[in-house]
């Protein structure tokens, strides 16, 4: 029975991946006479007509974005600065940071600043940091903090925190933690990192797995969460899982695996994320409190061993996403549009991709989903975030990273 489910899906999948991938190949054969990686201004075909390209700035594996009240832009780099770009102008890396442990996924990670700005000036920022205390790998063989399969070359516990300070020029002061992934574990993947302050003014924390898959289910850790604390750290009085005596008090949603994009819907009000899957079944997910997503336990993707995982259909006791994508676009950044600059665009939703190397235009109505576009970039996106003016700004993922920036050809 087991066999014969894996063949359907199977022969599901392969029909699904081979509409996807002919309507990709068109797509990109139509845009591809228009763009190439080293240009600094392209022009790109899209749905909508045509949009142009810009790089603004090169940086080196640039990982999240907030704009400042005065137009100038956050902007972080994973190797631990960050820095404000303004009128052509990179500044020198902003200090007043913590040390930052700076390994495969880890670093520094996304940028917000408080809604309060104006009158506080806190900036937040997700960081990794190792752990103060170090296990002796030998001595300690069988902590379940180690793991079982990973490369001992970096044997340090570290996590994923969140810290704010004021900003004051070029420099944060009064800087503390606020908030740490637990337990620190070794790994250099699936910290999560994206942060979103919510219309009540909470903040929200993507919360990735470290690629251990049972901590998602597990509510001794915040490990494969979303967590929701009070800007000072503090956990808000109507939290789910306070009832819950042997849960953690920061969790907000259980069962996700490594978000690396949230946004707020502008017409509900509701935290949306998206998630990397495991080998395909990148999934959309409406944020709903104490709800679970079912990582590891149910998945539209399958296991990188190509070991099935059930489908989420399959056990609906957890929440399912409302969209996912198989083949996989490794999503990472999301806005909603809500500029008139695009003005075809408005209420969609933008999210970067890795593996498609665009960026993907969702097209909604309510909470359906009507139309995806994937806007070819030739470049791995990272992060996107609407400028003031309504054009859209971009950051790659490379270690020869761009700040870029989309305009329609002919604004109106
Ligand atoms: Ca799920």
């Amino acid at each position: 029975m087991q066999v014969l489910k894996s063949i359907t899906r199977a022969k599901r999948r392969q029909i699904l991946c081979q509409v996807r991938n002919l309507s990709m190949t068109l797509f990109i054969l139509s845009s591809v006479s228009t763009f190439a990686q080293d240009t600094t201004s392209s022009v790109i075909q899209t749905k909508s007509g045509p949009v142009k390209v810009e790089k603004l700035a090169s940086l080196v594996e640039p990982w999240g974005m907030a704009f400042l009240p005065d137009g100038s832009l956050l902007v972080t780099e994973k190797p631990g600065r960050l820095r404000i770009y303004n009128k052509g102008k990179l500044s020198e890396p902003i200090v007043g940071l913590p040390k930052i442990d700076y390994h495969g996924q880890g670093g520094l990670l996304d940028v917000e600043i408080d809604p309060k700005f104006p009158e506080n000036k806190f900036v937040y920022f997700y960081f990794v940091e190792a752990d103060l205390k170090q296990p002796d790998i030998k001595r300690d063989n069988g902590d379940p903090r180690l793991g079982t399969y990973q490369d001992y070359d970096d044997a340090t516990l570290k996590g994923g925190a969140v810290a704010r300070g004021r900003l004051d020029g070029n420099k944060l002061t009064d800087t503390k933690v606020i908030w740490r992934q637990f337990p620190k574990m070794i790994g250099r993947g699936h910290f999560g990192g994206r942060l979103v302050f919510a219309p009540d003014g909470k903040l929200l924390i993507t919360s990735g797995e470290r690629q251990r898959f049972e901590p998602a289910q597990n509510m001794t850790n915040n490990l494969g969460k979303i967590i929701r604390i009070n800007p000072d750290g503090s956990i808000p009085k109507d939290n789910p899982f306070l009832n819950n005596k042997a849960a953690r008090p920061d969790i907000y949603t259980l069962g996700h695996r490594n978000p690396l994009g949230a946004a707020i819907n502008p017409t509900s009000k509701q935290l949306w994320i998206h998630e990397m899957g495991p080998m395909h079944g990148d999934e959309l997910n409406i944020i709903v409190a104490g709800k679970n997503y079912g990582w590891p336990v149910v998945s539209n993707g399958d296991n990188y061993d190509g070991s099935p995982i059930p489908d989420h259909e399959m056990k609906p006791e957890f929440a399912a996403p409302l969209f996912y994508w198989h083949p996989a676009i490794s999503p990472s950044g999301f806005i909603f549009y809500t500029g008139s600059l695009f003005n075809k665009w408005n209420g969609n939703a933008l999210i970067g991709s890795f593996n498609s190397e665009a960026l993907v235009r969702i097209k909604l109505e309510g909470n359906k989903v009507l139309e995806e576009e994937r806007i070819w970039l030739n470049r791995r996106i990272r992060d996107l975030i609407q400028a003031p003016d309504g054009s859209v700004w971009m950051i790659t993922d490379s270690k020869e990273g761009e700040l870029l920036r989309m305009t329609p050809v002919a604004a109106k």
